[in-house]
């Protein structure tokens, strides 16, 4: 049996659109913060019983076409040695671009958990889901390195870039490295599609997006035996090279009308463009919405339903459903 979300990346013609969300598996849902009040991030992540059953979760209210896995971005870099907590975003001690060097090689079995969550999930899902494994793409993982944690212009990274440029290829070569290896992992243990997440890619110019972004992204998915997805959001002015990346699909933000995104990045699969808030409004709103995108795609093999970017936390499940619906109507 194969997965919708599997076809829609190769481009096959399709009664209607897969879906799935990004974020879907998280703080919006009652069932998930009930979880996470006996578990921490990490603990829910590291445990694969715990992990899977918040991966299921959207999966048994919507019934949507992949299960994204619980996991966060920054978890293979603890199979690296490097430590961190959440509150609620990821935060360590910032790294120098030497640091990052010297990190050693992803140990896979520190990051086994990730791996059991994806067999678990995979016994569990109806055999037409997606299940869906993920890394952050090396600039994003740099970004959060050199920064220490979240923030809303990355300065450390972007200074970085240019001011030690040799040293910030070979930290991002090194980095994309590392997340072949892990997501090669994800798709032995039956990951049937991956989504490299960029987070960050956008906030550089073009010519530096050009020579460091895309090769370290397309390092990080060369040669997987799966389908893959590059999500750079807040990146409509990389586009036309985004397609150089070599994913089978792009996600693509609210802020590019999504036929023009398509038009920019070519012969491939287009996953998104749905504004957030969208889904912070009523069903009415969310179907006429739908309805909306749904009518600009017209059918176009390789569309793939989801958001612009993840999931609001104060959105209202129902809101989902009705999003869901819409799409299905
Ligand atoms: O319960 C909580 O308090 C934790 C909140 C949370 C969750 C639910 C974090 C901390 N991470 C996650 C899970 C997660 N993160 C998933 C799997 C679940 C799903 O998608 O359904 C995925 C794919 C991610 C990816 C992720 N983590 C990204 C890329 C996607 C994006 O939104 O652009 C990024 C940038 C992160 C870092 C991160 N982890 C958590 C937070 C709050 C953040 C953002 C921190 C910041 O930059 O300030």
């Amino acid at each position: 049996m194969s997965q919708s979300l599997v076809d829609a990346l190769r481009l096959s013609p399709l009664p209607r659109p897969p879906v799935w969300i990004m974020r879907q598996a998280g703080r919006y849902l009652p069932e998930y913060r009930e979880l996470r009040e006996r578990h921490s991030f990490k603990e829910a992540v590291s445990t694969p019983e715990v992990a899977a059953e918040i991966t299921l979760q959207p999966i048994r209210r919507f019934g949507l076409d992949g299960a994204v896995i619980f996991a966060d971005i920054m978890t293979p870099l603890e199979g690296m040695g490097v430590e961190m907590t959440f509150d609620p975003g990821p935060t360590l001690r910032p790294y120098t671009l030497r640091e990052v060097l010297e990190l050693p090689d992803l140990d896979t079995d520190r990051v086994g958990f990730v791996a059991e969550t994806i067999r678990r999930v995979g016994t569990e899902v109806p055999s037409e889901t997606a299940v869906i494994g993920f890394a952050g793409a090396p600039v994003t993982l740099l970004a959060y390195l050199l920064e220490g944690g979240g923030s809303k212009d990355f300065f450390a990274m972007r200074v970085a870039l240019r001011a030690d440029t040799t040293a910030a290829a070979a930290a991002l070569e090194k980095l994309a490295r590392e997340m072949r290896v892990y997501l090669g992992m994800q798709v032995e243990a039956g990951a049937h599609v991956v989504q490299l997440f960029d987070t960050w890619a956008g906030l550089v110019d073009l010519a530096t997006f050009e020579s460091l972004a895309v090769p370290a992204a397309r390092a990080s998915l060369a040669g997987l035996d799966a389908p893959t997805i590059y999500f750079a959001p807040g990146s409509g002015h990389t586009l036309e090279l985004q397609a150089k990346v070599g994913a089978n699909g792009y996600g693509v933000d609210w802020r590019t009308p999504i036929m023009e995104a398509w038009a920019r990045l070519g012969e491939v699969a287009v996953q998104g463009n749905l504004d957030p808030a969208v889904l912070l409004t009523d069903p009415a709103t969310i179907a006429s919405e739908v309805k909306a995108l749904l009518n600009q795609v017209a059918g176009r093999p390789g569309h793939i339903m989801n958001l612009g970017h993840g999931i609001d936390r104060h959105t209202p499940p129902e809101n989902v459903t009705a999003f869901v619906e819409a799409i299905r109507a």
